[in-house]
């Protein structure tokens, strides 16, 4: 039944930040492979977030800071990061503000480097037990926080059993836990469990972390997923930040979403349908990003943008290094000195003006390739299938192998840009029939 108050309890208010998966040294490899300068930029911004959040604390005048896991990104490359981190946590404790933190997969507890001491008035939890500490206002115990480290990169077990509540618990009772949520996919390396099990645990705020997408997994008590504070890749685009949380007599529980990301990573799509002369392409694309940017355009964006539609542009636009071109050309114009925003990389998806419909009736090979593509693409058995066969053979197909296959999303968006890359070279423009206009 959510908090029971003491009525002699000094409690009037318990006010927290909820971070997790700060991934502070993360190296943005797969953009720095095609973009070094980008890279470059970027590199700062994990640390950059989590500065953000020091800030929001200390303005904030919250009682504490929890980290559900995850500070760093890597074991080898973990240093640098830990002496920032413990840098941002002298800034916190200075005033006062205790951190709580736990470690997660990525800086489990044999990654760091023990020649480094935790500040007073910070607390790492051990991985050999779940343990508590209880959170003092003026000598009152206030809130009792429980968690558990990762002794390794990989816990296979189950931990929400080993979370109990104490004899003579706190007003508030709040567990950090790292691990993978069953409704949201299954890993049986990083602590699994299943949400119903929190759900029996009578604790007022499960804190947790490992999952970069923020989700609220329960209202009340709430089950927190803040997700990363800086967004890494185009997987994780759109406001990244943490949850700032009151908790008022009466079991109110105040969630509040804080934006904190330095750097903020946005797809854009592009309709070309209609733009038919290559030189309106700049103003077009101009206008579709101000509309898409509005207010946030000073966020520091990193885009991909995404052409589609039906355009007599689409053999133009992909002829080798044409996007390259015209993504160098904005950048160039978007310059503003602070090197935001930048396209990343414009992803092709336009397609002639050609008419699939009438194009399929014709009795030649067109129109049974046609066909064939139309059946394959709406039946994802066959669609894998011959994805699983492509795997076997080709070589640019590894990519697959590292990432992991792709989503129906994915795969819809191949088999569109190879059909539309056939018919652009088998389809004769001056076959007047097939043509729309
Ligand atoms: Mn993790």
């Amino acid at each position: 039944m959510g908090i029971q108050y003491n009525t002699n309890s000094t409690l009037k208010q318990l006010k927290f930040v909820h971070t997790a998966d700060l991934h502070l040294d993360t190296p943005f490899k797969g953009l720095s492979q095609w973009n070094p300068e980008l890279a470059e930029r970027l590199k700062d911004s994990t640390y950059r977030a989590l500065v953000n959040i020091t800030d929001l604390c200390i303005k904030e005048k919250v009682d504490f800071l929890l980290v559900a896991g995850d500070i760093f990104d890597s074991e080898s490359a973990g240093l640098a990061a830990q002496i920032r981190f413990i840098n941002e946590l002298q800034r916190l404790t200075a005033q006062r503000i205790p951190v709580y933190f736990i470690c997660g997969n990525h800086d489990h507890l044999g990654a760091w480097d023990n020649s480094f001491s935790i500040p007073d008035g910070a607390y790492r939890f051990g991985s050999s037990g779940v343990e508590r500490v209880t959170h003092y206002i003026e000598g009152e115990p206030v809130a009792d926080i429980y968690g558990i480290s990762y002794k390794s990169a990989h816990i296979n077990q189950n931990l929400v059993p080993f979370y109990r509540k104490g004899e003579n618990p706190a007003p508030v009772s709040i567990a950090m836990l790292h691990g993978m949520a069953d409704i949201i996919g299954h890993d049986e390396k990083y602590a699994p469990f299943a949400l119903r099990e929190l759900l029996e645990n009578p604790f007022d705020y499960w804190a947790l972390g490992h999952v970069h997408k923020r989700r609220v997994l329960n209202d009340d008590p709430p089950v927190v997923y803040p997700g990363n504070p800086q967004g890494r890749d185009f997987g994780e685009t759109g406001e990244k930040g943490c949850y700032l949380v009151e908790i008022l007599p009466g079991n109110r529980t105040i969630l509040e979403f804080v934006p904190v990301h330095h750097v903020r990573f946005e797809e854009i799509e592009v309709d070309l349908t209609g733009v038919d002369d290559f030189s309106r392409l700049n103003t077009f694309i101009d206008n579709a990003l101000d509309n898409a940017l509005g207010e946030n355009e000073a966020d520091r964006f990193v885009l991909r943008i995404r052409l589609t539609g039906r355009t007599s542009l689409h053999r133009v636009l992909n002829r080798q290094g044409e996007v390259e071109q015209i993504a160098g050309d904005l950048n160039s114009r978007y310059y503003d000195g602070t090197g935001f925003p930048v396209v990343d990389s414009i992803e092709l998806l336009t397609r002639p003006p050609v008419d699939t419909g009438l194009l399929a009736g014709r009795k030649d090979f067109v129109g049974g390739l046609i066909r064939s593509i139309g059946r394959i693409e709406n039946d994802e058995r066959l669609l894998r299938q011959m994805l699983e066969s492509l795997l076997k053979e080709l070589p640019a197909a590894r990519i697959f192998r590292e990432t992991g296959e792709p989503d129906p999303d994915q795969m819809h968006r191949i088999i569109q840009k190879a059909k539309w890359l056939l018919l652009d070279r088998l389809v004769d423009d001056a076959a007047g029939d097939a043509m729309d206009e």
